[in-house]
């Protein structure tokens, strides 16, 4: 097989891009390890920034996001006894939507299968060649496949075979927290995302749709899920969201899926190496505190997508040089963002971190300086920045 641009990986990075490349007038194959009913139904992110709509919405994949999707103006931000909404609107002139991470995935899918492009789902053995003939080899159903490109694309994922063939520095962090996440068949009991700090640990009040909640809490690393029952999870985010307080209730309903996420600040650069590039979390990865690692990965290839057309088209090669610095200057704002918000909103043993992260908290919510920081960041800024 050949083509243009071989893309590893069908997440929101490989598909989208896959998307853009076709609007400029290239063709691009997909390969994916998972099935096409596993990438759209893993549930991940819920939080599209501001320009990640609009992205959507100029390529011709904002219809059912506007129908389906919720504006939110903004943020609850909370600690124990106050609770205060940032309204990004106000704030800064741009929202944010919640539209599930799988229901983009399905947009994504749809729009390629209705283009008629190739997208390879339940490959094994992916293996990425750079070099004066740079090509992709992958097995379907035990036989040998050997697909050549101009360019290959890393959209694989923390756990991709591409960033092995883009060596360079990498950073990282962890965190010694994870987040146990549970979907819940509830209608949601708060009208905008409430981020809490309290003293047994941080929780989140997310949703998916009118009818399902989504919500997370701050547990140790090395959490065994089998240890939260529904009840105990029900009980800990009743006390730390706080039901009860001003008359406000968090009502329980069903479990339907819980996972626990583990908690890590990484980045590799340069996010090229001759032909072969890297984009989303296969270069980076966020704690998930600042609903990032979705929208980052969409302003990568928001990038990358002309500048490739550029270079295969045209034969310029000027964007695709920029490519990684321009591209690593908004995941290292993010980065810092995310973690920014991570160690302010989750309790460590060290009391003397809760009174730097109250007075932090109170500074945020209540200074208009504070709470635009917070809320330029949150509601994303220009692509390009
Ligand atoms: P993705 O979505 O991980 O897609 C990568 C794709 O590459 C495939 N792949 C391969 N394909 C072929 N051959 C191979 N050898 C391959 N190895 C891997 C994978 O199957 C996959 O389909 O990366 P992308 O496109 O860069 O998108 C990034 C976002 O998905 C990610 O940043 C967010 O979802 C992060 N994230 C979350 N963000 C939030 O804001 N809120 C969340 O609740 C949240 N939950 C999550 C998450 C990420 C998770 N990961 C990566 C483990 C929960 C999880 C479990
Ligand atoms: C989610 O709804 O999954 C979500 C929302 C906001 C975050 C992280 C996850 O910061």
């Amino acid at each position: 097989m050949r083509t243009q641009v071989a893309i590893i990986g069908a997440g929101p990075a490989g598909l989208l891009l896959s998307h853009l490349l076709a609007e400029g007038g290239v063709e691009s194959v997909v390969v994916e390890t998972r099935t096409r009913d596993y990438v759209e139904s893993r549930i991940r992110a819920g939080i599209l920034e501001h320009s990640t709509v609009e992205l959507l919405k100029s390529v011709g994949l904002g219809d059912r996001l506007m129908r389906e999707g919720h504006e939110h103006r903004g943020i609850y931000l909370q600690w124990p006894s106050e609770r205060h909404h940032l309204d990004f609107l106000d704030l800064v002139g741009r929202s944010v939507w919640v539209y599930g991470q799988t229901e983009v995935q399905k947009d994504l899918g749809r729009a390629r299968e209705a283009a008629g492009q190739q997208v390879i789902y339940d490959v094994r053995d992916t293996a990425v060649f750079d070099s004066t003939e740079p090509h992709v080899t992958f097995t379907v159903d035990g036989v040998a496949h050997r697909l050549d490109a101009d360019v290959v694309v890393g959209c694989d994922g923390s756990f991709g075979p591409t960033r092995a063939v883009v060596p360079g520095t990498t950073w990282q962090r962890t965190y010694p927290y994870s987040w146990l996440g549970v979907l819940a068949d509830v209608a949601p009991s708060t009208d905008e995302l409430i981020y809490a700090w309290h003293p047994d640990g941080f929780a989140l009040n997310s949703m998916r749709s009118p009818t399902v909640t989504r919500l997370y809490l701050q547990v140790p690393a090395d959490t065994d899920i089998a240890e939260w029952s529904d009840e105990r999870i029900w009980d800990a985010l009743s006390i730390r969201l706080g039901h009860g307080q001003d008359g406000w209730e968090l009502t329980r309903g069903p479990i339907m899926e819980k996972s626990v996420l583990p908690m890590r600040s990484f980045v590799q650069a340069p996010m090229r190496r001759g032909n072969v590039f890297l984009a989303g979390d296969a270069a980076h990865i966020v704690p998930p505190t600042g609903a990032k690692g979705l929208n980052l990965a969409v302003a990568d290839v928001t990038l990358l997508a002309p500048a490739l057309v550029a270079l295969l088209t045209e034969k310029d090669p000027r964007l695709a040089d920029e490519y990684s610095d321009r591209a690593l200057r908004r995941v290292w704002r993010c980065t810092h963002f995310s973690w920014w918000m991570t160690t302010m909103l989750h309790t460590s043993p060290d009391p003397f971190d809760a009174q730097l992260q109250l007075s932090q908290l109170r500074w945020v919510a209540s200074s208009v300086a504070g709470a635009t920081g917070l809320a330029e960041n949150y509601a994303g800024l220009p692509i390009g920045f």
